[in-house]
């Protein structure tokens, strides 16, 4: 049987109404041990563009990053299907299936020297529906001098904004509407945990996280879920670029697997 994570009707709850939740020690030992193993052996490996986009010198500035890890490696395969994780994607956005979208590895090396900007993630996806959502699991302690995440609780009520410029930090809340931004409180909630944790966020939520001021490397995992079926928008992205898909197609098949589904 599959192991499980129990997640309360409260837990729910406060995920929907603040659009994302911080659960710990979801991963066992040996689980995180086998997922940062698989990070090592990734780290190692010659992989091509679509998997190690790589991005200009301020974009790396902010982490290494590494895409789809599923594709390229048996260890990144297993952690991204693990249906404990799957389930708690689908529970939280109250969806009968989720089907991933895309993993991706985001490391930040000791003196990557800029934070991961404020921003929301659905308006770089090319979806037509919102309510997609990420796993972000801590494979190292996290805490707000090594970029734990943070996060704006109740930002996803404010819809999908335009995309920002991700080297340009701050400039997401000038786009909020001022009548919107005086029902919102802004104070950053940062989410340190001890690795093996997690926070489930979604695409709408702002979110950011810092440079990495410490000695040793700040290693995440992010799994990108799709709740019940959505549908292609017709924007570029880099998953989606060589599937040749035409706006309104559903993003199913082989590239986005469903990984978990009511029972
Ligand atoms: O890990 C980071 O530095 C940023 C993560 C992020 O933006 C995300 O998971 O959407």
């Amino acid at each position: 049987m599959t192991a499980t994570y129990p997640i309360s009707a409260e837990q729910i709850r406060f995920y929907q109404e603040n659009g994302y939740i911080q659960l710990l020690n979801v991963l066992t030992a040996e689980e995180l041990a086998q997922a940062r193993q698989a990070l090592d052996e990734v780290l190692e490996q010659q992989l091509d563009q679509q998997h190690e986009p790589g991005g200009d010198a301020e974009y790396r500035k902010i982490f290494v990053q590494k895409v789809n890890l599923w594709q390229v490696n048996e260890g990144m395969r297993q952690y991204v299907f693990n249906a404990k994780l799957a389930e708690i994607a689908r529970q939280l956005a109250q969806a009968h299936t989720v089907r991933l979208w895309h993993d991706h590895a985001l490391i930040k090396m000791p003196g990557d020297s800029k934070a991961s900007s404020w921003h929301q993630d659905i308006p770089y996806w090319p979806m037509q529906e919102d309510g997609s959502l990420s796993c972000w699991m801590a494979l190292d302690d996290v805490y707000v001098e090594n970029g734990c995440m943070a996060f704006i609780p109740e930002s996803h009520r404010l819809g999908r904004l335009e995309p920002i410029n991700l080297r340009d930090p701050q400039d997401l809340f000038k786009l909020v509407p001022e009548e919107q931004a005086r029902t919102l409180d802004f104070t950053a909630r940062y989410q340190p945990m001890p690795a093996g944790s997690c926070t489930f966020h979604d695409g709408r939520t702002f979110h950011y996280a810092g440079p990495n001021q410490s000695a040793k490397p700040r290693r995440a995992i992010i799994t990108i879920y799709m709740p019940n079926v959505v549908h292609y928008n017709g924007n570029s992205h880099i998953v989606t670029n060589d599937l040749q898909l035409e706006p309104g197609a559903t993003l199913t098949g082989e590239r986005f697997p469903v990984l978990a589904q009511e029972a």
